[in-house]
This record gives structure tokens, sequence and C-alpha cells, in this order.
């Protein structure tokens, strides 16, 4: 008999649900709505509202409350079996936070089932915009923290990062600087993934704790709010946050809201929400060391499990807490698929073109080296962009080809190695890894072998993954290796 688990995927341009069957380890149903091209009236493009102050990139909150009863309308006017749903699980965007009023906590224990959900929380937000991950404006809060707390390397040691602009915890601090007035109406600071699951629960729930690895305010040895930078970012802080809950835990039965509306069955449990890339570690199946993803997308990302905190942190790397409660390191290269265009359009070539250089090149490229830094970097910070070659000639297409490929192979398998990362396996995704040459110099640089996969919902997938082994109590193993 099938046995239903939904896996959400609250992403910067889109929401994304599959329908998985644990008995049959197949994916049923998948839906996806994109905002900008469905939610229209929100006004955002990608995503996030047009920018008006240079750095500060915000959302409405609203669109993702919309987005998920439309998508909850679609399956169910598909004939879905959501009676059959034994749990809910989801994650979200990192970073970004939701500010709430005193009216939220009565207003989701009260939902009507015949009015959608946007129009019963238009009024329960003190902030009306959510800044996102993209939001680079609170750089004078990050000195701050900084100087507060000793510098970057010791905030690194207990948060898992060295503190950043899109983390949350110098987003609210700036709010509460810039707005004490709203701040103080705000009852509830949540993260999208919190904020999504308490939808589902019907009560405001807290940060789980993958989530809040990503805020530069958790103490990730000790998995709880680190409560002196929680008082130096805003008052009252550790009850508007309230405990961080862990991810494999359940938060309780679904709203009556969804039973009446959706037609849930009211024994459907809800589990917390993670952070998407957290979320995607399971649904890539990387729940050993050793076994690492590399996405070749518009940057490059780098991730895979910890079993210990590394004896020193990297300053490049993200270390959060996994779903499966082990450590997970994340590096994120700005200079990714755009340098590699950026080497390809300037020798008028196609892809196909581009992998010819490859090919006729030697590894090593005979000592030729370029550092392809057309933008300012992350992973090192480099804040002059500019490219630079090692005896290599501009004019030599072949080994400039080569050049771009070796030099961010090499950059990742550095910096993953300083993270505490010694990939023996590598799951390759994003747009790139369709191209197997380079694939190939990537397989070469790690000396470890690469697959490429199709991941398209890795991310809603690690949710439902979750949420099996958390119901049924099985093995992160077993689950895993059945999908
Ligand atoms: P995003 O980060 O937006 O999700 P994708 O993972 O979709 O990005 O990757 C898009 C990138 O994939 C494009 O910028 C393009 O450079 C790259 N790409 C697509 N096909 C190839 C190919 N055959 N070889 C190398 N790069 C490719
Ligand atoms: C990770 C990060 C992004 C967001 C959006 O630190 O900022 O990957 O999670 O996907």
């Amino acid at each position: 008999m099938s046995r239903y688990y939904l896996g959400l995927d609250s992403s910067t341009q889109s929401l994304t649900v599959l329908l998985i069957d644990a008995e049959s380890s197949h994916i049923q149903a998948e839906y996806s709505l994109n905002y900008a091209q469905e939610l229209p009236h929100y006004g955002v493009s990608d995503g996030f509202l047009p920018v008006e102050i240079a750095g500060e990139v915000h959302a409405p909150p609203l669109m993702w409350v919309e987005a998920l009863d439309r998508l909850l309308l679609k399956m169910q006017y598909d004939g879905l079996p959501m009676q059959a749903i034994i749990a809910v699980s989801g994650a979200a965007q990192q970073h970004g936070t939701v500010y709430l009023n005193s009216k939220f906590e009565k207003t989701l224990k009260t939902l009507h089932s015949k009015t959608a959900l946007q129009k019963q929380l238009q009024d329960c937000f003190s902030r009306q915009s959510s800044p996102i991950w993209m939001d680079s404006s609170s750089s004078k809060q990050c000195a701050e923290i900084n100087q507060a707390f000793g510098g970057a390397d010791e905030v690194n040691r207990t948060t898992g990062s060295v503190v950043i602009e899109r983390f949350s915890g110098p987003q609210i601090k700036k709010f509460a600087d810039s707005q004490p007035q709203a701040y103080k109406q705000t009852s509830h600071i949540m993260l999208v993934s919190s904020f999504m699951a308490s939808l589902f629960v019907g009560r405001p729930v807290g940060v789980d704790y993958t989530d809040a690895s990503g805020t530069n305010l958790f103490d990730i040895a000790k998995k709880q709010w680190q409560p002196e930078i929680l008082h130096f970012c805003g008052e009252q802080l550790a009850e508007k946050l309230s405990a961080a809950v862990n991810p494999q835990s359940l938060l309780g039965r679904i709203a009556p809201y969804f039973v009446q509306r959706y037609g849930f069955n009211p024994d459907c449990l809800v589990l917390p929400w993670c952070g998407d890339n957290p979320s995607s570690l399971i649904g890539l199946g990387l729940i050993d060391p050793g076994m690492t993803a590399i996405s070749l997308g518009t940057s490059d990302t780098v991730f895979g499990l910890l079993k210990v905190l590394p004896k020193s942190m990297s300053p490049w790397a993200h270390t959060f807490i996994a779903p499966t409660l082990d450590y997970m390191s994340l590096l994120c290269f700005k200079n990714g698929s755009l340098a590699r265009e950026a080497i390809r359009n300037r020798y008028q070539l196609s892809w196909e073109g581009f992998n010819q250089q490859l090919a006729v090149t030697p590894p090593g490229n005979h000592g030729a080296m370029m550092l392809p830094w057309f933008e300012n970097e992350i992973v090192p910070k480099v804040d002059q962009a500019g490219v630079r070659r090692f005896n290599l000639d501009e004019n030599d297409i072949a080994a400039n080809c080569r050049a771009v490929i070796e030099a961010q192979m090499m950059a990742m398998r550095h910096h993953a190695e300083l993270a505490g990362l010694s990939p023996t396996s590598i799951r390759a995704t994003g747009g790139a890894s369709q191209n197997l040459t380079i694939l190939q110099i990537m397989a070469d640089i790690f000396n470890c072998p690469v697959e490429a996969l199709e991941t398209t919902n890795g991310t809603a997938l690690g949710s439902a993954i979750r949420a099996i082994v958390t119901v049924e109590k099985r093995p992160w193993q077993d689950v895993v290796n059945s999908f």
C-alpha cells in the first residue's frame, strides 16, 4: 500500500512540491509555481522586488503564502490523494527573515477554511517585505558584530561562518537599529523555512538547527542560540526567535485549515522546514563524508557532509548543521558559469568548440595558469576583479580555455580541503554538468569519480526523505538509497 509524503521547496524564484510514495520510492507528482510568472501582482522579477536602495533585496512574504495556496489547490483539483498524505515537510531559501506582529499567533489558530491564507494573514506583518539572501546592505552591522565579539575568526568558530551581510543576524540588527518602532511591534522573527512550517502546523514555530546555522546567531557546537550575540542584535531577540528546533522532530498535526480546504487527513504530521542547501545534501544522497556535491550553475557551489567540526574553520566556508545532525560545509564561488562563458565568448566559441580546445591541451596546460576573477570573488575574497594570467598568452585560445577550467577546479579542491571536505566521489549538478569534457577535468583534478545528476528537485526530495526517516524511524542510508 502506498505511503505518501509531501516535500516542498520555497526557493528564490519558485515554489515546488513533490508527492513521494515511500512504498515504491517513486515521485508520484511534481508541481512548480514561478512567482514572477504566476503571481505578477506582487511585482517581483526573479523572485524579489525592484531594488530601490543599493544592496537591499527584498521579497513580499505574502507571495510565498499565496503560492502555497495555489499549489495545494492545483493538487486537489488534479485529484491527488491528499487524504493519504502521512507527513508534510519542506525547505526554503536560507537567511531571509520574516517579521510578524502580535496578530499572527491568533490568526494562525483561527484560520477560516473558506478564505484564502494570504487574505487572512495580510495584517500580521510588522515589516511588509523580507530581506532575502541576496541582500548585501548590512555591512555596518557586520562590522559592529565583529568588533563586539572578538573578530571574524571568533564568530566563525562559534557560529560556523564569518559575519556576512546576507545572514539573518546582521539583517535583524539592521532592522532593530533603523526601525526601532516596527522592531518593537514584532512578536515573532522567523526565517522563510520556519514561517512556512508555522502555516502548516497553525502556530509559530522556531527555526530549525540547519537554518539557524545560517544566521551568525547560533552556536553550532551546542545547537542553541548564542545568547550574547542575540542580545547584541536586538532587544528580546531570544523571545522573538523562540528556541531552535531539531529538524528530525515532529511539530504536530496539520492545521484544520488544510484539512477543511484541501482534504488533508487530520492525522497528517508536520515537520520543521530546513534550509535549502542542507535539504539538498540529503536529496543528493550525500550522507557519508567524502561524497561531495559540486553545482556548476551561475555561481559554482561545493558542499558535503562533515562528521565532526574541522579543527580550524576556513574563513571562506559556511558550516551548517545537516538534517542528519552531522555538519556540512558549503562554499560558494561567484565566478562560475559566467567566467566560463566569458572565455568562451572572448574566442567566439560554442560549447562544442570550447570542448574541442580543451581536447587539444594536456592536463596541467604546460604550466599556463589563470586566476579567472571576472567579478569580485567570494572564495577567496577578491575585491578587485580582473583576470590574471601566468605563463599564459592571451592569444593562445586552447590554453586559455583549459586554464579557466583548471583554475576553477583547483580552487574548488583546495578550498574544499581547507573546509574539511575530502571528496572521494562527486555528484555534479547545474547547467554546466552536462558538459562531460569539463567533468573529466574535474575528475582529473579531484582524482576521484564524478557522476552527473539530473536534479531539479533535490531540495524538495531531501525534505520528503527527512519526513520518511523521522516518521518511519528508518535509517538514513536505507531511505536515501531507495531513491
Ligand atoms: P542557475 O544557477 O541559474 O540555476 P544553471 O544551473 O541553470 O544556473 O546553469 C546555467 C549555466 O549553465 C549557464 O550560465 C551556462 O553557462 C551553463 N551551461 C549550459 N550548458 C553548458 C555546456 N554545455 N557547457 C558548459 N556550460 C553550460
Ligand atoms: C546559501 C545561500 C543561497 C540560498 C538560496 O548560503 O545564500 O544558496 O540558500 O538558495
